[in-house]
């Protein structure tokens, strides 16, 4: 028996996240987690808000709040959004809790005696004009390696090697743009991934199942030679630094963000210290698999950077088994962007329309193997066939003929023949299918045979015609309609993982039981939802998006 750890990226607090965050992560660690929830596997699901490093503190500081106020604020509001979506964490905590500042602290303590931390003397960029130091990702300058000319001091968004702002050509502050930088002398702490490199390549030569993309950013890494990193920083906001003379010093966010998955399982824990063990997850664990949820760019600090952390501590924590990482959501080709307001946020997001078509469309279109586009056409299009056309016209159509011609109770008649054999068949087929490519994390796959798996009911119906056996021939009429709304309810508990509030809806209305739920997908029973069981018609379950309406989406955000 094994237990299954799962994780997505820590958002960042400094605002309301936009789709490609919820596409690239959050999303389909979700749909992973009640999917296993439904196989009747052991799961914790946990999250946080990564709250450390200067977009916190800048942030708060356009918002003119503390930061300690600015990240209460939005923690409540992302913790709000993601619930709204359906997101079924275990526990969605908080880098700066106390449990997180005393495991990395205790991190620290163990790097620094096994030697893997070391003080040096570094020069740090100071900008007069701004008249402070400047954290990495306020440097912007030339990319050494590709030469893209708005990188960033901490990495490059381009290439994505790994920076520090010394590297960058022709630095600039990115608050003024000024380039009057001066370089002042301060101790810092370095982790000494150089001595590490050894073993963490070869845990990741361990991980063969690893997609090609989390892999090959790894190696990319591993190849290029790893050096020391600083982790500690120049600032107020962050985990100090329990040392002698570090005394205004913080740890370097990407220190305490991994630490803050332990973190966010031991609050989870002390919320009900009798029954929950943070330890059973994370400490000496052989059996727990661990799965982490990132887009491309969090992958170098989660197969290289973090794990050279763990393995310097010498310690038995749980590490990851699978890595599953996301290309970009593109808006029309271009890059989400927030300071050109161009894309969407999740706030917006969850006001034009349900939490459901969001879900649908971003798994659908998950972008697994390439970069993957949202589209108002592409949206609406999803929508309207797959979830109005064929998932809600074949609950609409089946419920309403059975409430017209035999009340609200599953119709009787005689047994099922052939036809319903073939059918029970390709549906058994298809569950098994879906759950393979869920088990594997290939979420496109995925949808694709649900929606294979609906449009098997709108075949069947359409070919064995109901409707015209109502009068002459009512207990065949009934089989088929008793055999159709099973299906629904297979098709409901199928489609949770997914798009859960629908499939919550139908179940609801179908009123059906736990213990039937339970069941899930392993044996296809057509059968099982039987005669004289009551059900109540719901609302239409999706509505269609028009033409004029994605006109005006268009042009609403169509950015600066
Ligand atoms: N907050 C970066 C991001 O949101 C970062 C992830 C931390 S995971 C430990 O892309
Ligand atoms: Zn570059």
């Amino acid at each position: 028996m094994s237990k299954y750890l799962i994780t997505s990226a820590l958002p960042y607090i400094n605002g309301v996240k936009h789709l490609g965050n919820l596409a690239g992560s959050l999303l389909p660690a979700d749909v992973y987690a009640r999917f296993l929830r439904h196989e009747g596997e052991e799961v914790l699901f946990v999250c946080a808000t990564d709250e450390h490093g200067t977009p916190a503190e800048l942030s708060a500081r356009e918002a003119q709040l503390s930061v300690q106020e600015y990240c209460d604020a939005m923690y409540r509001t992302q913790s709000s959004i993601y619930a709204q979506f359906g997101l079924s964490f275990d526990h969605f905590g908080r880098t700066s809790s106390v449990p997180n500042r005393v495991l990395t602290q205790h991190f620290y303590e163990q790097l620094m005696r096994h030697g893997y931390l070391v003080e040096r003397p570094i020069r740090q960029i100071y900008s007069a004009e701004d008249g402070r130091f400047l954290p990495d990702r306020y440097v912007v300058g030339t990319c050494p390696k590709c030469g893209y000319q708005a990188a960033r001091g901490d990495q490059c968004e381009s290439c994505t090697a790994v920076l520090d702002p010394t590297d960058l050509v022709a630095p600039r502050s990115a608050i003024s743009g000024s380039t009057d930088l001066e370089v002042r002398e301060t101790d810092h702490l370095f982790l000494r991934l150089d001595g590490l490199a050894g073993p963490i390549r070869d845990w990741v030569d361990q991980h063969h199942q690893w997609s090609r993309l989390t892999r090959s950013i790894a190696l990319k890494w591993l190849d290029e030679g790893l050096s020391e990193r600083c982790v500690t920083r120049d600032l107020p906001w962050g985990v100090p630094v329990p040392r002698a003379g570090f005394e205004n010093k913080v740890f370097y966010v990407w220190f305490d963000a991994p630490i803050g998955y332990i973190g966010a399982t031991k609050e989870w824990s002390d919320q009900a210290p009798h029954e929950r063990d943070w330890r059973a997850w994370w400490w000496d664990a052989s059996d727990v698999t661990y799965s982490q949820f990132m887009a491309k760019d969090n992958v170098p600090f989660h197969t290289v950077f973090f794990p050279g952390m763990v393995l310097g501590t010498r310690e038995p924590w749980t590490m990851a088994r699978q890595i599953k990482s996301f290309n970009w959501l593109t808006y029309y080709g271009g890059k989400f962007s927030t300071s050109q307001k161009r894309g969407i946020f999740l706030d917006d997001a969850l006001a034009l329309f349900p939490a459901d078509y969001w879900r649908y469309f971003l798994l659908a279109n998950a972008p697994e193997s390439d970069d993957s586009r949202f589209t108002w056409e592409l949206f609406a299009q999803a929508v309207n066939k797959d979830l109005v056309g064929t998932f809600g016209n074949f609950v609409n159509r089946t419920l309403k003929l059975i409430e017209a011609h035999f009340g609200h109770v599953v119709p009787e008649g005689g047994a099922p023949g052939d036809a319903e054999q073939r059918l029970q068949d390709d549906c058994q087929r298809l569950t098994g299918g879906y759950r393979e490519h869920l088990r594997h994390q290939e979420f496109r796959k995925a949808v694709q045979v649900l929606r294979e798996l609906w449009a098997t009911g709108n075949v069947y119906l359409d070919r064995r015609a109901p409707w015209n056996l109502l009068k002459t021939q009512r207990d065949e009429a009934a089989v088929i309609l008793r055999t159709a709304i099973n299906l629904i309810a297979y098709f409901a508990m199928a489609a949770d993982p997914i798009i859960p509030f629908a499939a919550g809806t139908v179940l609801d209305a179908l009123q059906v039981n736990d213990r039937e739920r339970q069941k899930w997908l392993v044996t296809i029973d057509l059968e099982s939802y039987r005669p004289e069981q009551e059900f109540r018609v719901p609302d239409l379950l999706f509505r269609r998006i028009d033409g004029t309406e994605i006109v005006a989406l268009r042009k609403r955000f169509e950015g600066l």
